[in-house]
């Protein structure tokens, strides 16, 4: 059977692939490099990755091209991220634009914490949208996880504030926080969620504050600048590059690593429970260059 994360890269790899074996086992034109270096660049993996890559097919004669570019392209990525959760009790925020994913993403950590034997909280913190509580509803029921919501309250957080109180004396040791969604430009936005990260610093500073940024694949090279934005304000555990299924984007993670220090801690991979996986550098990129078997 195939792994979803092979099936959801398979807009990217054959991106990648196409471009690769158009230059396999015969002498390279200045033309093929140009065409492997478009089609690269289309993959939103970053010019230097793309310099990286190209300076390795230009100098090479032999078969193996494939397994030369996919040593080096996990190189170029962090080592596999331990997910393990050591200090609990922990909160992760999901920060993020509209849309990106957030609410999904938390329903999908909850879900997978859950199953990992961890007692989970939801916590909807997105006041603006009435749709959005409800949305986390049904999540938390699929679940199986309490939900700490407030529909008479406008003001993220003090949804928060409850949330975590409910956590500490019932010992939840993790707590998931679904945000509204806002873009870095947004001033009152941003200045809410800074209130937000000062509520648990002070109130609750026995919480380890493990903030993930919910990155939609599909809009490419402009999350370079939503992670950037969003780090500065409170360093960022990690990302959660989501509707990987959807995109040839997916090349995005080495720009991510490589300018912002951002590691990939998690892949979506399609609109249910189950179809969020952890980042592992080796099999992502194998799935990118159809290495992969399964
Ligand atoms: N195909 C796909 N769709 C996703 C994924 N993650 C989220 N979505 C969809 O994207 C849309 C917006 O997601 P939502 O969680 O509501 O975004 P939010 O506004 O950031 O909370 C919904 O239709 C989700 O089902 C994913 O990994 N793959
Ligand atoms: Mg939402």
């Amino acid at each position: 059977m195939l792994s979803k994360l092979f099936k959801a890269l398979s807009r990217s790899r054959s991106q990648i692939s196409q471009a690769l074996n158009a230059v396999m086992g015969k002498g390279i034109s200045s033309d093929d490099l140009d065409n492997l270096e478009e089609n690269l660049l289309q993959t939103d993996m970053g010019y230097d990755t793309v310099q990286v890559v190209i300076d390795l097919v230009n100098g090479y004669s032999g078969k193996d091209l494939t397994k030369i570019v996919r040593d080096k392209l996990v190189e170029l990525l962090p080592d596999r991220t331990d997910l393990n959760i050591d200090k609990i009790p922990c909160v992760i925020p999901i920060v993020g634009v509209n849309g990106s994913g957030k609410t999904t993403s938390a329903a999908k950590l909850a879900n997978m914490y859950k199953t990992s034997g961890f007692d989970v909280t939801l916590v909807a913190a997105d006041t603006y949208r009435a749709a959005a509580v409800d949305q986390l509803k049904v999540w938390s029921d699929r679940v199986g996880c309490r939900l700490i919501c407030n529909e008479n309250s406008s003001e993220p957080v003090s949804v928060l504030f409850d949330g975590l109180e409910s956590a500490s004396s019932r010992g939840s040791g993790i707590v998931i926080v679904d945000t509204a969604g806002r873009l870095h430009t947004s001033t009152n936005l941003m200045s809410e969620l800074d209130k937000m990260y000062r509520v648990i610093d002070t109130r609750f500073s026995e919480f380890n504050v493990r903030p993930l940024i919910t990155l939609d694949a599909c809009i490419g090279q402009n999350s370079l600048v939503q992670a950037k934005e969003f780090n500065k304000q409170h360093t960022l555990d990690g990302a959660i590059l989501t509707k990987l299924d959807g995109t040839a984007r997916g090349g995005i993670v080495f720009p991510l690593y490589d300018e912002l220090e951002i590691i990939v801690k998690f892949i979506g991979v399609g609109e249910s429970l189950e179809d969020l996986e952890p980042f592992d550098p080796i099999s992502y990129v194998d799935s990118l260059l159809g290495l992969e078997n399964n």
